[in-house]
């Protein structure tokens, strides 16, 4: 997989990029990732990027040109690509569309600055808006880098075979039971006793109702898509849990 970034930024994808599970999937030459200043395609003496909005209000635009020009370019170099916009307005980034994108022959990412973008760079060249969710974030990179990892981890050998079972645990919907490793005490808490009781169908049993009771609790929206059981329900009526898949 081959990602484009179209950025202001360049420097802020330095650190994530150069690290972990992103460096791997580049050394072991499963993803490019190559990053463009849009600075470099304007053709004025101020090198301008920005422009005021018709009809007024506060704040400025990424102006067309310099985006359509570095579109255009980098469109050679990635054939076939999706072109993305990091932005408020997208489609919220979740697995299931994380998977989707990695399926894909190449991305090109448009980080978003200032208010936003010429709405015509939209209807040109862009297709598919994405968010990360609903907070406010100063620009489109950290969506971009947050972006580029989740796709990352989807590419066939990137993880390693340990690190893919792991991936699989998005599958029944449910958040993780919590864990624990040595000293059996820690600061008075012990390990709970199902987890040293040697015993596999009741360490089994003893997650499954963690995972359960935590999704109940923390995240209940989760609870109307996940993949349940007869005694998953019966487990979640004992909590006083009924809006359930
Ligand atoms: C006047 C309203 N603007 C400021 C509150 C809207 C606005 C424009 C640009 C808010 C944030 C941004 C910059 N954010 C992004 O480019 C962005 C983003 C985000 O803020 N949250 C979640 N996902 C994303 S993807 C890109």
């Amino acid at each position: 997989m081959r990602f484009d970034i179209l950025t202001l930024f360049p420097d802020m994808f330095g650190g994530p990029f150069d690290e972990s599970i992103i460096r791997r999937g580049q050394d072991k030459g499963l993803i490019q990732i190559a990053l463009h200043q849009i600075r470099d395609y304007t053709v004025d003496r101020h090198r301008t990027v920005d422009d005021a909005p018709y009809g007024g209000g506060a704040g400025m635009l990424m102006k067309p040109e310099p985006l359509s020009a570095a579109i255009e370019s980098v469109k050679k170099l990635n054939t076939d690509a999706t072109v993305l916009l990091t932005t408020p307005q997208g489609r919220p980034l979740t697995q299931k569309l994380a998977q989707e994108l990695s399926l894909k022959p190449g991305l090109i990412i448009i980080c978003g600055r200032y208010e936003g973008i010429d709405e015509r760079i939209h209807q040109h060249y862009v297709d598919q808006e994405i968010s990360i969710g609903d907070y406010v974030l100063s620009g489109g990179e950290l969506a971009a880098m947050v972006l580029v990892d989740s796709v990352t981890r989807l590419v066939p050998g990137v993880l390693g075979s340990d690190e893919s079972a792991q991936t699989d645990s998005f599958g029944d919907g449910l958040l993780e039971y919590p864990q624990y490793t040595r000293p059996p005490e820690f600061n008075g808490l012990p390990v709970p006793a199902p987890l040293l009781s040697g015993n596999h169908a009741e360490i089994i049993r003893w997650r499954r109702e963690q995972s359960l009771k935590r999704t109940a609790e923390r995240r209940p929206d989760l609870l109307t898509q996940a993949v349940l059981s007869d005694k998953d329900r019966l487990f979640l009526k004992s909590l006083g849990v009924s809006n359930v898949s």
